[in-house]
């Protein structure tokens, strides 16, 4: 009797979760020279080669290289002949995030949840077979042209995807301790903020984690509104930005502006060792935003004592803050591209699970530095 009540209160209260998520599986980005992206991604961020797929596998239209680190995993695809999809893609956004893909259980009932609850189809399940198993995904969209594509790979042990060839080129320079995606962060148009916030949280079954005003993130600096949508337990964090007005241009407003619309504005990616990893980024050649040496004067009364000297986080320019429970280690890269739109952060997490906004001002002051020499603020 006892269990049967225990059984009944648990089915009450637990509410079932019609998109589960495991994890970010990969992240495509349309690019103009895949081939030489996958050398800089190599090169510069420690990314190692894992597979392709084009002319030599059959492919026509396309060549893809995939690489990897820990359990980051990019694809960059671009078009081989003219009129493409993937070409219109390049020539509206420059270089950047097509498809941020989400491994799944289940492709097929993800993309009926999700498509039943108002998301626009991408593309319907397919399943993909070859020697080392069965793959099915199927596709959503999201802002922009960015799509979702949820992957079920449990029946699949292959190198990436059929279709795909491993691939193993000599060239292969070591990692720089990059870890997993911690988040990725859209923009979005004005007064879109909750359209999207809403699509995340009923199409997708997020909720919100935090929210940051134009109170938070104005006064002097670029206005911005930003909210972070979050599941699985925090795993898989999505924040949104929308421009607000302000004194000067919103690096919000400049992205979409030369972006041609909402898209993924950053992929923020962990290290265990974020002294070590940006020292390797930046013997590589990562630029980085860099901060005033002035904010290391009170950090360790507004952060109070963290593990690391403070000496090789300034010279590396490393950003602190600290929220309830913890704090959190970032730094910001340059746009990677010639448009000002995406750029990498690298995080830390030291207990911190939210986006401390004491880092706010000096990065966007940061930002503004660089909008000023481009000449769009
Ligand atoms: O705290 C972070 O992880 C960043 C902060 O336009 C941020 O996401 C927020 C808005 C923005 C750039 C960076
Ligand atoms: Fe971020």
């Amino acid at each position: 009797m006892e269990t049967l009540m225990a059984d009944f209160d648990t089915l009450q209260t637990e509410t079932v979760d019609f998109l589960p998520l495991n994890g970010t599986d990969y992240i495509e980005l349309y690019v103009g020279n895949a081939r030489q992206a996958a050398h800089y991604f190599r090169t510069a961020f420690g990314f190692q080669p894992l597979a392709y797929a084009g002319l030599e596998t059959g492919r026509r239209d396309r060549e893809s290289y995939v690489v990897v680190q820990d359990k980051i995993r990019l694809v960059l695809t671009s078009p081989l002949m003219g009129g493409t999809d993937i070409g219109q893609h390049i020539d509206r956004h420059g270089d950047g995030v097509k498809v941020v893909a989400l491994w799944v259980d289940d492709a097929a009932y993800s993309f009926e949840q999700t498509v039943r609850r108002g998301a626009a189809p991408y593309f319907e399940p397919v399943v993909e077979e070859d020697a080392f198993g069965k793959v099915v995904r199927s596709g959503i969209h999201t802002y922009g042209d960015t799509v979702h594509v949820f992957v079920e790979r449990n029946a699949y042990n292959g190198v990436f995807l059929p279709g795909f060839l491993p691939w193993n080129p000599v060239y292969q320079p070591s990692s720089t301790g990059l870890k997993f995606v911690d988040h990725m962060v859209g923009n979005v148009g004005w007064n879109e903020m909750s359209l999207w916030v809403n699509f995340y949280a009923n199409v997708m079954g997020f909720s919100q984690l935090v929210s940051f005003d134009d109170k938070d993130i104005s006064t002097d600096y670029t206005a911005l509104m930003s909210k972070v949508m979050s599941k699985g337990n925090g795993r898989i964090k999505f924040p949104i930005n929308e421009p607000a007005e302000g004194k000067k241009k919103s690096q919000v407003e400049e992205y979409l502006d030369f972006y041609g619309g909402a898209g993924i504005q950053h992929i923020a990616v962990a290290t265990e060792d974020i002294i070590h990893t940006v020292t390797e980024l930046n013997r590589r050649g990562v630029e980085f935003l860099q901060v005033p040496v002035t904010y290391y004067d009170d950090l360790i009364d507004r952060v109070g004592q963290i593990d690391e000297d403070l000496d090789p986080l300034r010279d590396l320019g490393i950003l602190v803050d600290r929220d309830e429970e913890g704090y959190l280690l970032q730094i910001f890269t340059k746009p990677i591209m010639p448009r000002p739109t995406l750029f990498f952060e690298i995080i830390q997490r030291k207990g911190a699970k939210s986006f401390g906004k004491g880092n706010f001002k000096a990065l966007f002051e940061a930002i503004e530095r660089e909008q000023e020499l481009r000449g769009t603020l």
